[in-house]
């Protein structure tokens, strides 16, 4: 199943679950984490970031709120147990359908996350982030040109409904809600050199959407977030997205362009200055992130460095943002999986190990379309794919068509932080 993605941007609807301690670890793999004693001022923090595409959207409105109000859903049991065998202290879930009230958030916490599965501990994240997603919001327009107006392929961001493939952050330390920015608003036409498609049966240049449509339509087919987390006394700016697959359209490309300006805008966020001085967040504050802000860039950006039909360099330019570094996460098991499926894997240029995403292989084949990527300024000390290869412990979570879960493996970072206030 090739799963869309397309998420949000947005309201600050933060919400403090159950404050429980973030310190009362509950599973040995956490208290390798904890905080350690250092020769210098202050101590040393382990912090294990992690992205994961959990396909937790549903066909209609209400459906994954039903799944999620008993513990019993078999899908999101299978994800509650992928998260919990990883233990992140911060994950940022994609294509999770946004519910107003943050209503899908807090059950999945409280009935899965809270529950050990499958012999499992369980996570508690007394912080989450979610807010509204461009996805299923009517534009008004007939953004894709078939001659009708309306229906998933004609919203601000692609999808049947309001909130469909939306995103949730969950954190064992404090969010600062007050502190978030969301670019679910800004306009794709105000992005300096933005890609904007052509339709090529006119004459004119980069005319497939109308001056209307452009008045409308925003970069973020789901949505945009900083949402800064607070260890120890450091701030680190969680910036999550979930750009457009680049398919699923014509040869205007009009997906693959938005793809690649989506995964752009976070370049020139944290690079900031004059470079993102055309940035205006939902609340109208203009600009980036300050120079020596401490970030990680998360989320499915649905573009491999060298394979797949995103335009070249929409991932890669920012791979290649010197402020930024890429730990390169590996599995056994997307090395194994290239070999054993075959066609399209045969041809990638991409080191399968790096796939992150199990795709069907006559034409695609399997991509690294899922990211963790620090800045710099963070010491990295680990990164790895949730992929285990077949047979092994975890093989039956991440498994082959249909998934028990997703197509999409779960992909963590682990940064050290020194100096940080003990807790
Ligand atoms: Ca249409
Ligand atoms: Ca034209
Ligand atoms: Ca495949
Ligand atoms: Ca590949």
């Amino acid at each position: 199943m090739r799963v869309l993605t397309h998420c949000c941007a947005g309201l600050l609807a933060a919400s403090l679950l159950v404050a429980g301690s973030p310190a009362a670890f509950a599973n040995p793999s956490d208290h390798s984490r904890s905080v350690v004693p250092d020769s210098g001022n202050g101590n040393r923090q382990e912090v294990r970031f992690a992205t994961y595409n959990a396909s937790l959207n549903r066909s209609a409105p209400g459906e994954l709120l039903r799944d999620l109000g008993t513990p019993g859903n078999a899908q999101a049991r299978a994800v509650a147990e992928v998260i919990q065998i990883n233990r992140p202290d911060v994950v940022l879930l994609n294509e999770f359908d946004y519910v107003p009230g943050n209503r899908a958030a807090d059950l999945f916490d409280e009935n899965y996350l809270r529950v050990g599965q499958n012999g499992k501990a369980p996570l508690e994240y007394p912080y989450v982030y979610t807010a509204p997603s461009n996805t299923g919001v009517p534009s008004g327009f007939d953004l894709n040109n078939d001659g009708s107006v309306g229906g998933a392929d004609d919203a601000l961001g692609f999808g049947a409904f309001e909130g469909q493939y939306g995103m949730v952050v969950y954190s064992k330390y404090p969010i600062e809600t007050d502190s978030v920015r969301t670019f679910r608003n800004f306009l794709w036409k105000d992005m300096p050199g933005a890609l904007l498609p052509d339709n090529p049966a006119t004459d004119a240049q980069g005319d497939w959407y109308s001056t209307d449509e452009l008045a409308v339509l925003p970069l973020s087919s789901k949505s945009h977030w900083d949402v800064p987390v607070s260890i120890g006394g450091r701030t680190i700016h969680v910036l999550a997205s979930h750009p457009t697959p680049p398919v699923f359209d014509g040869p205007e490309d009009r997906n693959g362009r938005r793809n690649s300006d989506e995964i752009r805008f976070w370049s020139d966020y944290v690079t900031g200055g004059d470079v993102a001085s055309y940035i205006y967040d939902d609340a109208g504050a203009p600009g980036g992130l300050r120079r020596g802000e401490r970030f990680v860039v998360m989320g499915d950006q649905n573009s491999d460095p060298r394979d797949g039909d995103s335009l070249p360099d929409s991932i890669g330019r920012l791979l290649g943002n010197r402020l930024i570094q890429d730990p390169l996460p590996t599995s056994e098991g997307a090395t194994e999986a290239s070999a054993l499926q075959g066609g399209a894997n045969a041809d990638h240029r991409s080191d399968p190990a790096q796939d992150t995403a199990d795709f069907e292989d006559r034409e695609g084949g399997n991509l690294r379309v899922d990211y963790v990527l620090p800045s710099r300024s963070l010491r990295v000390t680990g990164s790895g794919v949730f992929w285990p290869r077949a047979g092994m412990p975890g093989s039956d979570l991440t498994g082959i068509v249909p998934f028990p879960t997703s197509d999409h493996r779960l992909v963590h970072v682990d940064v050290t932080l020194n100096g940080v206030r003990q807790r």
